[in-house]
């Protein structure tokens, strides 16, 4: 079984969705690469692997956008035996929209950020190939949180352009865990949109639910302020000091709301369960859904645990995952943020469940 998008089904209530980076990419400029392989032989240091600087210009894949559709992830397990999985991810490095106006070189697990949604149930064991796209210039692998083994697997799935190497590996605990690149300039390659999560859910399944969505959030340091108009390019100085000009779900400004690629869609009477990966690089994120409560919450991911009830706010860490169960009871837009609200006001965090149906006043009326 090969998890992809585009091995997924189509959520008819998503049909709207412009997600266009992981089939779609155009690959324009082909004939002006000129990748040296001295490049990557330079460095010795951490930070040194390769030249600090945003030379993407002219030779890389172009999407419209990188946004992942958070409708569309692999189905809840019901199986009671394990199988082996076989899934691939290509790393491609992708200039696509980051707003109205505004580019930005992202680096990315199969063209979407965040990376694909990988779905295992524990014990299931996986062959995962890594491959890197011919067009990227920068070196890339993956450290996988579930995995047990040296770097999370990363070194052993170490690709440059146009390579492939594969690794084996069983999933022995469940979990929501991350999944990154990890490459010296792990922190770069997060902030440019390389992680993800694999769910290993636990022998007996999840609660069931009428919905799930899934998102990402990381932050993106720019040379160019907040808001600026054209490429903008990537900023190691304030990435060193953490401070970041845009803090994202999935890749773009205010990426799911109705302004720009669509709210995630529910009705009233339905439940939700909302998966977020956390890649940071370096914010915590402080989850809330404005104007809902998580009913349940799994910190860190942990789904081994009893979850945390009635949450309003709940951290999730870089390198880290949160799953939460919404009770959607009246028609509503909820907003999911991080509720260090700076981020939504002013460096381009937002997404929206659109909850449609009858009011429900005996739970929420306006009063005039
Ligand atoms: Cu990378």
């Amino acid at each position: 079984m090969t998890q992809d998008r585009k091995n997924t089904p189509e959520d008819p209530s998503r049909r709207h969705f412009v997600s266009s980076a992981g089939t779609g990419a155009l690959l324009l400029g082909l004939s002006g690469i000129a990748m040296s392989h001295r490049v990557f032989a330079a460095g010795r240091s951490l930070a040194g692997e390769y030249p600090q600087q945003d030379d993407f210009a002219g030779s890389i894949l172009h999407a419209d956008t990188v946004v992942a559709d958070p409708a569309r992830l692999p189905p809840p397990i019901h199986r009671q035996h394990s199988i082996h999985h076989e899934i691939e991810l290509e790393a491609r490095e992708v200039r696509a929209k980051l707003d109205d106006g505004t580019e930005f070189v992202f680096m990315t697990w199969n063209g979407q950020v965040p990376g694909p949604m990988l779905r295992v149930r524990q014990d299931d064991t996986v062959t995962l190939t890594v491959k890197s796209a011919k067009t990227n210039k920068r070196p890339h692998n993956v450290d996988m949180h579930a995995i047990l083994g040296t770097g999370g697997g990363a070194p052993a799935v170490m690709v440059y352009p146009g390579q492939t190497r594969r690794e084996f590996f069983k999933c022995v605990y469940p979990g929501a865990y991350i999944y990154h690149c990890a490459v010296p300039n792990l922190d770069e390659h997060i902030s440019r949109g390389m992680y993800g999560m694999i769910l290993v859910e636990p022998h007996e399944g999840l609660p069931r639910v009428d919905r799930e969505f899934y998102i990402g959030q990381n932050e993106l340091y720019t040379k160019e302020p907040f808001g600026s108009k054209g490429l903008v390019h990537f900023d190691y100085t304030t990435m060193a000091a953490e401070d970041p000009s845009y803090v994202l779900f999935n890749g773009a400004v205010n990426a799911l709301t109705p302004n720009r690629l669509g709210a995630m869609q529910a009705k009233r009477g339905e439940t939700a369960r909302v998966f977020m990966v956390c890649g940071g690089p370096n914010l915590t994120s402080s989850f809330h859904a404005i104007g809902n409560i998580w009913k349940e919450c799994w910190p860190q991911g942990a789904l081994a645990n009893a979850p945390l009830r009635y949450v309003q706010t709940q951290s999730v860490p870089p390198g880290s995952c949160f799953v939460g169960h919404l009770d959607l009871q009246v028609p509503e837009t909820i907003k999911l943020v991080d509720h260090a609200l700076s981020r939504v006001a002013r460096k381009g965090l937002l997404a929206e469940i659109a909850v449609g149906g009858a009011p429900n006043p005996a739970v929420f009326k306006a009063l005039g």
